[in-house]
């Protein structure tokens, strides 16, 4: 049992998947995703019982280091679903009708090296993976950085826009598209949900934004444009009713920046699946070091995020 409104390690978070998979085999498994570059096991839960007919959600976290509030986010999602089970009728008829992926940490390379912090400030602002050194020469020297950002190093329009090829930015896409154990292993396990997978939700912050496809050009729009924006506004609606928060949503160009080799558009593209989410949490994009959000806002963001997400996973739950 973890605490709702705090942070933890990723060796905490790990243990606490373990049990709840161990202790409640009915309505829960492990996932083992992959392998990151240091050798951390990518860990996540799959609810309800999995058969060949019933269609797929996959939620994600934490492939940004730095962002904790999508890891707790994520981990209160989990923590939800496993104490209302058997009193929250939504949540049964989840359990039921789909199957759910929750990976609350992508990067945990990453987020580790961030809570080193205590002893390196410059570290909880890490972004990027912790993959080995690359060096580039960027027309006064020959730098070199270890990381890349995996939010640029999916295949999707690799290379083309708001990346880097320099190894020392914060947005490197890195070598080659993925390039990287940690995008590749989850591009992997996305990839063997194909035809069954219905929505895919990955949990950034911050600006508190609702976005999808396509991220690389404003006004290009992927496949069921209409649906997934109804969706959307819907979302962000029932998100907004609980405290007053307000989002807004469209594709990243058109709110915020035009950006290629993210994991949504690659999702949508490649895997044609119907939903698919970056959603950027609290705080709004006035703060200026939103990446930090103060403890006593961790779990209203959480809850407000899970009344948004209700509203995609009914989209797939109650579909007929
Ligand atoms: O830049 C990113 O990878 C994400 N934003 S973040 O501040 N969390 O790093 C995704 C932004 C989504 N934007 C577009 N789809 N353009
Ligand atoms: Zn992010």
């Amino acid at each position: 049992r973890l605490r709702m409104g705090e942070y933890y390690s990723y060796s905490v978070i790990s243990t606490w998947l373990q049990r709840i998979a161990e202790n409640m085999p009915d309505i829960a498994q492990l996932i083992k995703v992959g392998t990151t570059v240091e050798g951390r096991e990518i860990l996540g839960l799959k609810f309800g019982k999995d058969t060949p007919d019933k269609k797929v959600v996959v939620i994600d976290a934490g492939i940004h280091a730095r962002e904790w509030a999508a890891i707790h986010t994520a981990s209160y999602f989990i923590n939800l679903i496993v104490n209302s089970r058997e009193t929250d009728p939504q949540i049964q008829n989840y359990l039921d009708n789909i199957v759910l992926y929750i990976i609350p940490v992508l990067n945990p390379d990453g987020y580790e090296y961030t809570r080193t912090d205590k002893t390196n400030p410059r570290a909880r602002m890490w972004r990027k993976s912790r993959s080995p050194k690359a060096c580039a020469f960027d027309g006064v020297r020959n730098s070199c950085c270890m990381g890349v950002d995996l939010n640029r190093n999916f295949d999707f329009r690799f290379s083309e826009i708001g990346a880097s090829r320099y190894p020392c930015s914060e947005i490197y896409h890195g070598p080659s598209a993925f390039s990287e154990p940690e995008s590749k292993a989850y591009a992997q396990f996305l990839t063997s949900l194909k035809g069954r997978l219905e929505a895919y939700i990955t949990l950034h912050s911050y600006s508190q934004l609702w976005i999808y496809s396509y991220s690389h050009r404003k006004f290009t729009y992927a496949p069921d444009i209409e649906e997934t924006r109804r969706v959307a506004a819907k979302a962000v609606q029932e998100l907004g009713r609980m405290y007053g928060t307000k989002y807004r949503h469209g594709t990243g160009p058109e709110i915020i920046y035009a950006f290629s080799g993210g994991s949504t558009d690659w999702a949508k593209e490649t895997l044609k699946i119907k939903y698919s989410y970056t959603i950027e949490l609290r705080p709004g994009y006035e703060e200026w070091n939103g990446f930090v959000l103060d403890k006593n806002q961790l779990v209203p963001t959480a809850k407000e995020t899970w009344a948004g997400v209700t509203v995609v996973l009914d989209e797939v739950a109650n579909q007929w």
